[in-house]
């Protein structure tokens, strides 16, 4: 059965589907959830979210969002998993706590445009293996000095700390390619716009991506650039990783970008702490390890372990907003 008016679990969905359903949670949760939209895409599709607690204008807030990559469909099925634990009572006990003292802000598909294409032929990599957003039609000369057209930026190279120091390409037809300035694009101005309306209250963000097992705190762009309260952080990474194994064993490391796979800039998660200050603000890479062949395609049967080991890493962060 699906509790109030969710999608099943343990199976991909559309992103029509999934914004649908965003609408009928929000309806029928006695205006515990909000329906938001948050901007809109390169291709017209509104990105939609939920706000889930009620908001006096004062409580802590914590934001998450999925999908900023389009082939990491992993990683919207969790968000979608977290939507159901947080909408319905019985799900956990902790959850009636969380939501009194804080509102929480879920965009389960902040990419819906990749997302879609990625959906158009599963079989072809060419869809399947999409990671950027469908922007524009650019031309640029590439590495090899010919005159290249692509479509696409990289939105977790498009945030504006660090912009294109490390970790990214000028080249547009690059996976990584950062576009041509910080927030040149919809999605990552909408993000943006987010946390601007609620600066000074957001006290955690997490993103998730997949996939390698990581915990990732800031700062990743140069070797041993740590944000102030870097004791905290690292704690509270420390003990959402031992929760996410207490599960089935799954093993996360946790650590900056340069610490435990490489440097990169442009990301939302450091320009969430060094921009609007939020203390505790992770990008979580799921399941499988770095060194799985075809990661980003998961088995529908591991969609919802997957899903409840990391809510178990996440609950650590929102226990800890919860005791400051
Ligand atoms: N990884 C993230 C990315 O934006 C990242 C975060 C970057 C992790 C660099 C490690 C190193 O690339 C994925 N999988 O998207
Ligand atoms: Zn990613």
């Amino acid at each position: 059965s699906v509790p109030f008016g969710g999608l099943p679990l343990g199976v991909y969905h559309g992103y029509t589907a999934i914004s649908d359903s965003l609408q009928r949670m929000a309806d029928s949760s006695k205006g515990l959830a909000k329906y938001i939209t948050i901007g809109t895409t390169v291709e017209g599709r509104t990105i939609a979210g939920l706000k889930i607690g009620h908001d006096d204008g004062k409580k802590e807030v914590f934001i998450f969002d999925a999908g900023i990559h389009a082939r990491e469909w992993a990683t919207v099925h969790t968000a979608l998993y977290f939507i159901n634990q947080l909408l319905n009572p019985a799900a956990d006990a902790s959850v009636k706590e969380y939501l009194d003292k804080m509102v929480i802000y879920i965009i389960p598909v902040a990419n819906p445009d990749g997302y879609e294409y990625t959906r158009i032929d599963e079989t072809n990599p060419k869809f399947r293996m999409w990671r950027k957003n469908r922007g524009r039609e650019l031309c640029s000369n590439s590495v090899d000095g010919e005159k290249r057209c692509c479509k696409g930026v990289d939105l977790n190279r498009n945030f504006d700390f660090q912009f294109g120091a490390i970790g990214s390409s000028r080249y547009i037809c690059s996976e990584i390619y950062h576009g041509p300035f910080a927030f040149s694009e919809p999605e990552s101005i909408a993000l943006r716009d987010l946390f601007m309306s609620l600066k000074g209250r957001i006290r955690a963000y997490i993103t998730l991506h997949a996939y390698s097992q990581l915990f990732i705190h800031s700062y990743s762009h140069r070797a041993k650039a740590y944000p102030r309260e870097i004791d905290d952080i690292r704690q509270v990474a420390s003990h959402a990783v031992k929760e996410i194994e207490k599960m089935y064993g799954t093993k996360y490391q946790f650590g900056t970008g340069p610490e435990i796979i490489y440097g990169f800039a442009g990301g939302s998660t450091d320009w969430a702490t060094e921009k609007i200050g939020v203390k505790y603000s992770y990008t979580i890479e799921l399941r499988p390890l770095y060194t799985a062949f075809n990661g980003f395609v998961m088995r529908p049967s591991e969609l919802i372990p997957t899903a409840r080991e990391t809510w178990n890493g996440v609950r650590v962060v929102m226990d800890a907003v919860l005791r400051e």
